[in-house]
């Protein structure tokens, strides 16, 4: 079965049309920023982008997310371009992506979840995060089921085998869910084993990295500790999470022990399916004493991405948790100020003035400011001593 599901292996580039509805309201609209971040999803996936589609309404249409003249204007720019891909920047429902399928003829359409999805599965490393991402694929897949699953009644045998007078999508869906059970007693086992590891790190200050998806939280782990976590620039590099032994000694030579770790990063409309199958991994983010919310600061829409961090970590109940906002890759606008000559200072004073926690500019490529955010951490972590959830060492 993996096979017949396994998205990730390493294909041909396709060139593909992206399509995107937009707001109607021009000065609200910012189509163009979440068509920026589809390409690049694309492009993770490893498909380039030759066209984009906006169309501009009040809400997708129902049945075809596009109207009517739109979808011609797709269809006429699928066959100009030779294009057999076409992505779509929000969760279609099933029957709009048959809907669309018909008219474009011999076209995949594939949308935001679907490519979400597909880059996940092909950066999945460890048992956990492939069973993950698996279960993940399999519920979104279930209420999208065609024919496609039918030859596995042929393959399983007794599982799911079809009954007189039933639809083949039944089967389907019967072997679909004998998956998702199997796939899941699978990952309870494996978190289980994690669940005892946890229990083992409660006498440390736990530190969790969280933010947007290259953000840099990887690299930041990498120059506070001596760890060596993959740190690549493409989206959803890490999918697992990684702890590390971390200590400050303070002035008086007190000693701070800490476990510090890297999670899975965030992206606007994650599929909700993810969010759930990722649970036991984002469990760091909750257990956590203090939160590093990693920003990255050269992007130009990273203010939309702390909104977006800050809806999905209270979307899997993380609020209210001491948080240090680090503002990363400050190195790219002090390159740009260097070359255009604009003040940083204001922007970076106005930051700190305007935030409810403590902000900190650094490079985790060029280890600027890094003993900054150490004080930074030093002062947090004092405060949960004083109020005795942790001990000095
Ligand atoms: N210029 C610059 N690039 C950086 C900095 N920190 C990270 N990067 C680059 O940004 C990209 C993403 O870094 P990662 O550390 O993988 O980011 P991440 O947040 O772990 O990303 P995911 O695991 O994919 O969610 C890499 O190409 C890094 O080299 C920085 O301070 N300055
Ligand atoms: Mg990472």
């Amino acid at each position: 079965m993996r096979e017949k599901i396994a998205f990730g292996k390493k294909r041909e580039i396709e060139r593909c049309i992206l399509v995107c509805v937009g707001n109607k309201n021009s000065a609200l609209d910012k189509s163009s920023e979440y068509l920026d971040e589809l390409e690049l999803l694309a492009e993770t996936a490893g498909a380039v982008a030759v066209a984009r589609i906006v169309q501009k309404l009040i809400h997708p249409d129902p049945k075809t997310y596009l109207g009517k003249g739109k979808m011609d204007e797709l269809s006429l720019m699928t066959k100009q371009e030779k294009v057999k891909l076409v992505i779509f920047d929000d969760e279609l429902t099933p029957s709009q992506v048959r809907n669309i399928e018909g008219r474009l003829k011999e076209v995949k359409v594939l949308d935001r979840s679907g490519l979400i999805l597909d880059i996940f599965a092909a950066n999945a490393q460890t048992a956990q995060a492939k069973l993950q991402v698996e279960l993940a694929q399999m519920r979104y897949l279930m209420p999208r089921l065609t024919r496609m699953w039918t030859h596995l009644s042929k393959q399983t045998g007794g599982i799911g085998t079809r009954g007189p007078g039933e639809k083949e999508i039944e089967t389907d869906r019967r072997i679909v869910r004998n998956t998702i059970d199997d796939l899941q007693k699978k990952l309870d086992r494996i978190e289980r084993q994690g669940n005892i590891q946890r229990k083992r790190r409660h006498e440390k200050i736990n530190i969790s990295l969280v933010g947007y998806t290259n953000a840099g939280k990887s690299s930041l782990l990498n120059a506070l500790t001596k760890a060596n976590v993959l740190a690549e620039n493409k989206l959803f590099a890490t999918l697992d999470a990684t702890v590390r032994q971390w200590q400050i000694v303070d002035e008086e030579g007190k000693y701070y022990h800490f476990l510090l770790s890297d999670t899975v990063g965030f992206i606007r409309k994650l599929p909700h399916t993810l969010i759930e199958c990722f649970k036991s991994t984002l469990a760091v983010a909750d257990e956590a004493n203090i939160l590093l919310h990693v920003v990255d600061v050269s992007n130009p829409y990273f203010e939309d991405h702390i909104a977006v961090v800050k809806d999905t970590l209270a979307e899997i109940g993380v609020v209210d948790k001491p948080t240090i906002l680090v503002l990363n890759k400050i190195d790219v606008l002090e390159e740009q100020e260097r070359e255009e000559g604009e003040e940083l200072i204001d922007f970076k004073n106005n930051w700190i003035a305007n935030q409810e926690w403590p902000v900190v500019f650094v490079s985790a490529y060029k280890k600027t400011n890094l003993e900054t955010l150490r004080d930074l951490i030093l002062q947090e972590s004092l405060k949960i001593v004083k109020r005795g959830i942790k001990k000095v060492q």
